[in-house]
């Protein structure tokens, strides 16, 4: 198992994209302290045993973040499980979750896996339709930032802009709130300046479309916060 108390900067690969075997081996070399296979929309067992075949031929830590219970598949170094904390639907908070012990309980190892409180910030994204999400007010985001802290005494608290760049100000306000609580931040960034900026008041910075997008600016994010 690896120490992830100094991780710092995470890709996001999804599953259901197309990269060249070379630029996962750009990914995978880049110095980033973990990668992470999670998406949306098409994410299949197919997709997520791929990319996992992919990235084992490295050293660096691999983590599946859960989708949907279809493409779990063991294997993977770490298994996140979000927790959408302002769904409107308990279903995304809860459920779904509950569902996949009820089932796999006894075969889960509890050491490999991890919750994620989630705060879906960018009402045109994906995953906040997809989850059903309420846009929450600042006061409301620190709520669940304390919840996430001093109730649910979760490993990670997450941040998600997923495909615009978030607010600075509130990423600062969260960081004062979470001690234990890992700080995520993941939306938008997509050079050097964004990823310094961010990484000043989030514990872990995640990367995801701009290595789809601007590959050459998203490998530079790591070298650029280290
Ligand atoms: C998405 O937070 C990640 O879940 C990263 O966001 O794809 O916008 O970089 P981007």
């Amino acid at each position: 198992m690896y120490n992830m108390d100094n991780w710092k900067h995470i890709f996001k690969l999804d599953p259901a994209k197309d990269l060249s075997e070379d630029m996962i081996d750009k990914i995978c070399e880049s110095g980033t302290d973990a990668i992470m296979v999670g998406g949306t929309d098409d994410v299949t067992l197919d997709g997520v045993l791929q990319l996992l075949s992919s990235i084992r031929r490295y050293t660096v830590p691999v983590i599946l973040e859960i989708s949907n219970i279809e493409s779990v598949t063991p294997g993977y170094d770490y298994y996140f499980v979000p927790m959408v904390l302002n769904s409107q639907e308990k279903h995304w908070m809860m459920d779904v979750q509950h569902q996949a012990v009820v089932e796999y309980g006894d075969i889960i190892d509890w050491k490999e896996m991890f919750a994620e409180g989630y705060c879906i910030m960018n009402p045109s994204s994906k995953v906040y339709q997809h989850a059903v999400c309420n846009l929450p007010s600042t006061e409301e985001v620190i709520g669940y930032a304390r919840m996430a802290e001093h109730l649910f005494h979760l490993p990670f608290f997450y941040l998600e802009y997923s495909g615009a760049y978030g607010n600075i100000h509130l990423v600062e306000k969260i960081s004062k709130q979470l001690k234990d609580t890992k700080l995520i931040y993941g939306g938008g960034i997509e050079t050097k300046e964004q990823a310094q900026a961010m990484s000043r008041y989030a514990d872990i910075i995640v990367v995801g479309n701009a290595l789809y997008d601007n590959p050459k600016e998203a490998l530079a994010t790591v070298k650029a916060i280290k």
